[in-house]
């Protein structure tokens, strides 16, 4: 496909300054990147500033939440304003550990898709990230979900506005278990079906569907060989030099 891939890694809340310094090391070692790829990673925020003065130009730095509000009295949070002034052009939203809330409140629907408007407002690239469970898989209801999760967003935007998106299987997040490229490429043909019939023919054809869920150097080639996987979100993987195994299974 002529889209542009877009392999994104997804640091989770992992590393200290020396281990950062070490991986920042390697990647700067590394490889060229390709030229039909753009490469950014999701990194904690504490550490964006270091990653902004450190790491290889060509790689982009993005946070991994930004707050639903701009600057004031909202203890904890990071506004989308803050991150674009600091010089961090993207940023992923809805990923499902968010979602989830990991014993806190998750983060629903509806709260994903104003932060995915705001940070766009503020002239940030979205990841956005969506995903069925397993028991909603094994139920049959993978693109109700995805759907769902689609529609507050589309409901919130204007076409020109779409974000990228991130389909990311929770099943197969953290659990080592990958969809099968066949598997994932028949999700992602019918989410941009949704975005085709829900948003418009133009949004559908350029919006860049990346896959998450147990990416990794190895199943990399198969993934992103698919007509509609325009790229990866890429967890534990993109914390090792496996990451730039990614990035040159790119097609
Ligand atoms: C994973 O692969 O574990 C992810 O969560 C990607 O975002």
């Amino acid at each position: 496909n002529t889209r542009t891939y877009l392999i994104g890694g997804n640091w989770k809340s992992n590393g200290t300054i020396a281990s950062l310094e070490k991986l920042i090391g390697e990647f700067n070692g590394a490889g060229p990147i390709p030229a039909n790829a753009e490469v950014v990673v999701g990194v904690p925020a504490i550490h964006i500033p270091i990653c902004l003065m450190q790491l290889r130009d060509d790689i982009e730095i993005a946070a991994q939440d930004c707050s639903l509000t701009g600057c004031g009295a909202y203890t904890g949070e990071i506004a989308a304003s803050q991150l674009k002034d600091m010089g961090v052009t993207w940023v992923i939203l809805g990923h499902s550990e968010r979602r989830e809330g990991f014993g806190m409140a998750g983060e629903d629907n509806e709260l994903v898709a104003k932060k995915t408007k705001k940070a766009l407002e503020e002239g940030l690239k979205v990841m956005l990230c969506i995903g069925e469970k397993k028991e909603e898989r094994e139920a049959g209801t993978t693109m109700d979900i995805c759907a769902a999760q689609l529609k507050a967003v589309a409901d919130v935007l204007s076409a020109e506005d779409w974000a990228n998106v991130s389909n990311e299987p929770v099943w197969a997040i953290g659990t080592g278990l990958t969809a099968t490229p066949e598997m994932a490429q028949e999700t992602h043909s019918q989410i941009r079906q949704w975005m085709s019939d829900n948003v418009s023919a133009d949004v559908a054809s350029a919006v860049r569907i990346q896959y998450g869920g147990s990416m990794k150097g190895a199943n990399a080639e198969g993934l992103l060989s698919q007509a509609d996987i325009d790229g990866g979100l890429i967890g534990g993987a993109s914390l090792t030099l496996d990451f730039f195994k990614c990035i040159e299974s790119v097609p």
